[in-house]
């Protein structure tokens, strides 16, 4: 009995020493299943219980219960200190430190021709005009002939053209053809610009891309002259270019328009005492125009009698190319992202 006695006192204390030594919560979990699992010394004790008199049985039964209330409470107390380090640790370890600077994600932007082309479009439409689109696959008749380009015409020549295999139709080799189709869609006066890529056999060089954009005007009105042409594009190139810009015309032929020019900007480079960009003339030509020929208003069943007026072809990347001082247009379109980095707006 006293030996019984003292068997469950000896463990009640190495288990209490345990509990309190634990480190960890696997730790107190084994000296759980040490001290009151099946193996357990005093389970053992508990097992053999039977064989003892009633008086013994009663005597012992209150001590085992005894030291499994010790215990228990020991293991309680020290699996919340336990578990209150573990966590701790773990708000130590998954700190958040919302001042920390933020990780910087690239996020795209627009191509530095769109934004050209949007730039140019904006100053046109601050001029009263609106945008208007067209296909890039056309037929030969809006492409050629409703410009006053008949079937084999020399000037047809003047833009080398990519057809569609197989059909009739071809891409366009320039944004004109949407000059006819809006004077189709409505009725004069006309205010249009015309964004859109356009196709031409050219050799891919530092000036040329068998593809580029082109921004058109047209405006047609009662009484728009040559005069309003000059007006316009000279107030253009100083929104475009800065205030002291200025513009030169130059003798050119278009089958429509008559008279005709190409245009000219001061040298962005050299402002116009001659450099190399600009192949010593001191000028950039960054687009063609001229008066709207009296057979274009006709193919499309307007008066020339009555409506007149002017229409202009730009290149963006030209336009580009000068305001941005790219030297080379192909640096546009082969997608080093060092370089289209260099224009985010
Ligand atoms: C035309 O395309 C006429 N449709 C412009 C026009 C419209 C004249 C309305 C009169 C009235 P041109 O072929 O010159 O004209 O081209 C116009 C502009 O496009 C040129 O000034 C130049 O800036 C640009 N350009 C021409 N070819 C290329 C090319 N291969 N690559 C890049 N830009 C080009």
């Amino acid at each position: 009995m006293t030996e019984t006695a003292s068997l469950i006192a000896e463990a009640t204390r190495t288990a209490l020493d345990e509990a309190r030594a634990a480190a960890t919560l696997a730790d107190l979990r084994e000296v759980r299943v040490r001290a009151l699992g099946r193996k357990a010394p005093m389970s053992r004790v508990r097992a053999q219980m039977g064989s003892l008199s009633e008086d013994e049985r009663r005597e012992i039964g209150r001590l085992l219960n005894e030291a499994r209330g010790m215990i228990e409470s020991a293991l309680a107390a020290r699996e919340g200190e336990l578990a209150a380090r573990e966590q701790e640790e773990t708000l130590a370890r998954d700190r958040i430190d919302v001042s920390a600077p933020g990780r910087r994600r690239d996020v795209g932007h627009p191509h530095p021709l769109t934004l050209m082309a949007d730039r140019i479009v904006d100053i046109f439409i601050g001029m009263g005009f609106r945008v208007a689109e067209g296909p890039e696959v056309e037929t030969d008749w809006y492409n050629f002939q409703a410009l006053n380009i008949p079937p084999d015409h020399p000037a047809r020549s003047m833009q080398d053209t990519m057809h569609v295999e197989g059909t009739d139709l071809l891409m366009r080799t320039h944004t004109s053809p949407v000059q006819v189709r809006a004077m189709q869609a409505q009725d004069p006066p006309i205010y249009v610009v015309v964004p859109g890529r356009v196709y031409r056999r050219d050799p891919f060089d530092a000036t040329h891309s068998p593809v580029f954009q082109q921004i058109e005007g047209l405006a047609v009105d009662k009484g728009l002259s040559f005069a309003d042409l000059k007006g316009t594009l000279a107030a253009f190139a100083r929104e475009m270019f800065g205030p002291r810009q200025r513009v030169r015309f130059r003798p050119s032929y278009f089958q429509f328009t008559e008279p005709s020019a190409e245009v000219d900007v001061l040298c962005m480079n050299c402002e116009g005492a001659g450099c190399s960009a600009c192949g010593r003339s001191g000028w950039i030509e960054i687009m063609g125009a001229g008066s709207v020929h009296p057979n274009v208003l006709k193919a499309v069943g307007w008066d020339p009698e009555v409506w007149s007026g002017f229409a202009f072809g730009l290149g963006v990347e030209r336009v580009a190319m000068r305001a941005l001082g790219v030297r080379d247009i192909r640096w546009f379109y082969e997608n080093d992202q060092r370089f289209l980095a260099g224009f985010h707006a």
